[in-house]
């Protein structure tokens, strides 16, 4: 995020997660990943949709005109319409797995119930895709379970389609 923002104008990062991440420090770390959105907001301003965990420290923290909670996203669909709407021409994207719903993707390290299901997310992915440049994203915190490997399809086929999403925009 920072070598995106050192090379593109007019950044913005989209988070799609359970969780803010918007701690200064945690376990006495600034590089915590529960930090990883108060050091990515360092560099370019933040839009944070999929947000259902917070701890009380966080709320200060974040912009409540640029976080999407899960259970307003539940209930409102056309709020990733607004969310979108807040994007700068260019776009990274990171991708916490623990965005979905867990009967989606439950191989996380931080589950939380309540998320988006599959077509929903890759519909916003997909909306994003085709308005704006999308100049890089990563997928994280996958954490495979010995009792099924379709969570692993799950989160290739993230990354496949989103990929085409971002090549097949109309230049
Ligand atoms: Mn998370």
């Amino acid at each position: 995020m920072k070598a995106a923002a050192e090379k593109f104008d007019n950044l913005t990062v989209l988070q799609l997660d359970a969780h803010s991440d918007l701690r200064q420090v945690y376990e006495g770390s600034r590089f915590n990943h529960a930090c990883a959105m108060a050091r990515a907001r360092e560099y370019a301003p933040l839009v944070q949709v999929g947000i259902r965990s917070m701890a009380a420290e966080e709320v200060p923290q974040a912009d409540h005109r640029r976080i999407f909670f899960a259970h307003e996203l539940y209930y409102d669909k056309t709020l990733y319409e607004r969310a979108a709407g807040l994007l700068s021409e260019n776009v990274y994207v990171t991708i916490d797995l623990d965005v979905f719903d867990p009967s989606v993707m439950p191989s996380t390290g931080t589950p939380e119930p309540g998320g988006p299901d599959y077509y929903e997310l890759m519909h916003f992915l997909r909306d994003v895709a085709m308005k704006r440049n999308i100049v890089g994203f990563d997928v994280v915190e996958l954490c495979p379970m010995p009792s099924g490997k379709y969570p692993e399809f799950v989160a290739a086929k993230v990354i496949y389609q989103f990929l085409s999403y971002i090549f097949s925009r109309p230049s």
